[in-house]
């Protein structure tokens, strides 16, 4: 269905002051009549009457509660996106998730769009071709905190109603910046289409898809998406020339190997 010309109230934009969080912030514009942005790092100021701006650590369940209260809908990008020790992990992406949950549980929100990640699944090798449903395999602290987004996501459907897209996201850079990338690389304009989709078609339950562009050699069936309406308009193919020059990567390299590269060989940290 067309998700054209429908609009979110008020929605919640967590993790604004990011890399995608600066740039969704701006593109989910004409999606809703406010957005509040909200991060641990103060966003820029508001811009006008259609954007809040909200200090908020998602480990703190009673902010989390009040950031919550009022919006209709979420974009939850908030938290650490790379491997880190478990206690950083645990504060940003485990209560942090559950925070949000509960709160949108408590004041009635009904759809959010997690974003969850590739490394998921980041001990799939790079010749293997999996969807959404194939068995989660982590690979690392962030890995796990993703998986238990969303397992969570699943069950506060199950259990609330509470509708959900996680988007593994691949990488989500203004260009592929390896050779890894030419095959897991989301454009910023893939990746507002396929959030607007994750807000707006209806009937989504718990859906998981990738967050990719339609890059010529992938490893992931992203039907998912396709089921949302999502047409990705960008490929890697254009920046195929500049990442090949760099030098080649050694065969037993990770980021040769496994589709979450050099995550699956980080850590431990003590
Ligand atoms: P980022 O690291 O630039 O942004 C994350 C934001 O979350 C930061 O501004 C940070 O201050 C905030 N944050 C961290 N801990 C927090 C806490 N306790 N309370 C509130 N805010 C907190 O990451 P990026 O690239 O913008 O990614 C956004 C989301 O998408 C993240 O959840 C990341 O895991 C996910 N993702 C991104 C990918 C990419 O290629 N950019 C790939 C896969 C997943
Ligand atoms: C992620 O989950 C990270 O948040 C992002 O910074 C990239 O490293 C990306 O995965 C990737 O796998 O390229």
């Amino acid at each position: 269905m067309s998700t054209s010309n429908l609009k979110v109230k008020r929605l919640l934009l967590t993790g604004a002051a990011g890399g995608l969080g600066k740039v969704l912030r701006e593109r989910l514009r004409p999606f809703a009549d406010v957005i509040r942005v909200s991060d641990l790092a103060a966003p820029a100021a508001a811009e006008g009457p259609h954007e809040e701006v909200v200090v908020c650590d998602l480990a703190d369940k009673a902010a989390v509660d009040a950031l919550v209260a009022g919006c209709d809908a979420i974009v939850h990008l908030g938290g650490v996106s790379v491997e880190r020790p478990f206690e950083e992990i645990l504060e940003a992406n485990i209560k942090g998730v559950f925070h949000l949950y509960e709160a949108a549980r408590r004041h009635g929100c009904k759809r959010i769009v997690f974003a969850s990640s590739n490394h998921v699944i980041g001990f799939y090798r790079q010749t293997e071709h999996i969807d959404a449903t194939a068995a989660k395999r982590p690979d690392g602290n962030y890995g796990l905190s993703k998986a238990f987004g969303e397992d969570v996501a699943q069950f506060y459907y199950d259990r609330y109603g509470i509708e959900t897209v996680s988007i593994r996201i691949g990488s989500s850079f203004p260009e592929p910046l390896n050779r890894r990338m030419m095959s897991s690389w989301l454009s910023y304009r893939d990746l507002t289409n396929l959030v607007e989709k994750c807000l707006f078609t209806p009937d989504v339950k718990h859906t998981i898809v990738y967050g990719m562009s339609a890059n010529r050699d992938v490893w992931w069936d992203n039907s998912a998406a396709a089921r949302l309406g999502f047409v990705p308009q960008d490929s890697s193919e254009p920046f195929r020339a500049k990442v090949e020059a760099q030098p080649p990567v050694a065969a037993d390299d990770p980021n040769a190997i496994y589709q979450g590269g050099a995550f699956t060989a980080q850590g431990p940290f003590e």
